[in-house]
């Protein structure tokens, strides 16, 4: 458990990590990436447009809500953000031109909902909520899903906004599939120079506890910019893009949804907590898993994990540099953290 010191250098860091120019020179260490326990409630999320939403997930707790109320509303504020191209509205489409969006909601006593490849919903997050709450399943997709949501009375609506039409039909001209790294993160991203200036794929993941130690977990996303059409990413399947266990903690995750897949890698990090590995510690392992097994691939991918443990504590990990988590707690509500990562040269 990192001391009280390394919890400051952390905050510093965080405060670094606002102004963005502290961040890019921040290394990579231990304390990095893992936040110590906290009595009281706290929410994470993943990439620094957590922040927004990490507010309006503490409202909700404020105003009495649950966990799970906290990150259903919160994961609603990029949603319906159609600056952010790849969370509900506003998200890049697919190869042909669909915008399909995955999402999914866990609640710490097991209860879940998903919907994947959902089409003309602003907000698939309530979808699953829907699913987990008023059908003995846990996932629907494609029409089924919009079938359910229609029946359910949710509003339909086009997705594809003039922005993101105009980006699809500029990528058709070369028609390359090729996800670049660290392209969630809208400020750092940009104020670097890093390559790749285009969104092409955000997720947000959201992790929150409340006061009372209760856990909750979702994760929603357009998934990756011009995927072929019926693409299903990491993010609304439970164990990949999301897992929560009340009795341990839970984890989510970004970046390429194959890999995180492929490792079942949120289960994987909310396993090890278990098993008595720190937030962070089991975030590293699940992404060195990820680079051991295609580590050509992994050089030139990017796949983060957020985790939450039961008592406060946060930690993250990644592929790549260039993963930021926000943290939002009574202290304070605005925090970026820098991930710590495997490689902390590519893409900068
Ligand atoms: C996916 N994991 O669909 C998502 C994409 C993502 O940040 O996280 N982007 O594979």
């Amino acid at each position: 458990m990192p001391s009280r010191r390394d919890f400051l250098k952390t905050s510093m860091l965080a405060a670094g990590a606002l102004g963005l120019p502290g961040l890019a020179r921040a290394s990579a260490s231990p304390e990095q990436g893992a936040i110590p326990a906290r009595a009281g409630a706290r929410v994470v999320s993943t990439w620094d447009f957590g922040v927004p939403a990490n507010r309006a997930a503490w409202r909700r707790l404020g105003a009495g809500g649950t966990a799970l109320d906290a990150v259903e509303v919160g994961v609603q504020v990029p949603e319906a953000d159609v600056a952010n191209h790849s969370v509900g509205k506003g998200g890049y489409p697919d190869r042909d031109g669909h915008v399909t969006l995955d999402a999914s909601i866990m609640d710490g006593d097991g209860r879940c909902g998903a919907v994947a490849c959902i089409e003309r919903i602003v907000h698939p997050i309530r979808v699953a909520r829907r699913v987990m709450e008023a059908t003995p399943h846990v996932l629907l997709v494609g029409d089924g899903a919009l079938q359910f949501a229609r029946e359910q009375g949710f509003h339909e609506e086009d997705l594809l906004t003039p922005e993101a039409a105009e980006a699809w039909h500029a990528w058709l001209k070369e028609a390359r599939y090729q996800p670049v790294p660290n392209s969630e993160n809208r400020d750092y991203h940009q104020s670097l120079g890093l390559p790749g200036g285009k969104h092409n794929h955000d997720t947000i993941g959201m992790l929150a506890v409340d006061a009372h130690g209760h856990l909750a977990g979702a994760c929603t996303t357009s998934g990756m910019a011009w995927k072929l059409h019926g693409r299903v990413g990491d993010s609304p399947l439970i164990g990949a893009g999301l897992y929560v266990d009340g009795e341990v903690g839970g984890a989510t995750s970004t970046g390429v949804g194959e890999e995180v897949i492929r490792n079942a890698g949120s289960f994987l990090v909310v396993e090890l907590m278990r098993q008595g590995r720190s937030p962070q510690e089991a975030c590293e392992e699940a992404v060195r898993r990820i680079v051991k097994k295609r580590p050509d691939a992994a050089k030139e991918l990017q796949v983060g994990f957020l985790a939450l443990r039961r008592d406060g504590a946060a930690g993250a990990f990644a592929v790549q540099r260039g993963f930021t988590y926000a943290v939002c707690d009574a202290e304070s509500t605005d925090r970026v953290f820098a991930s710590p990562s495997v490689y902390t040269t590519s893409f900068n």
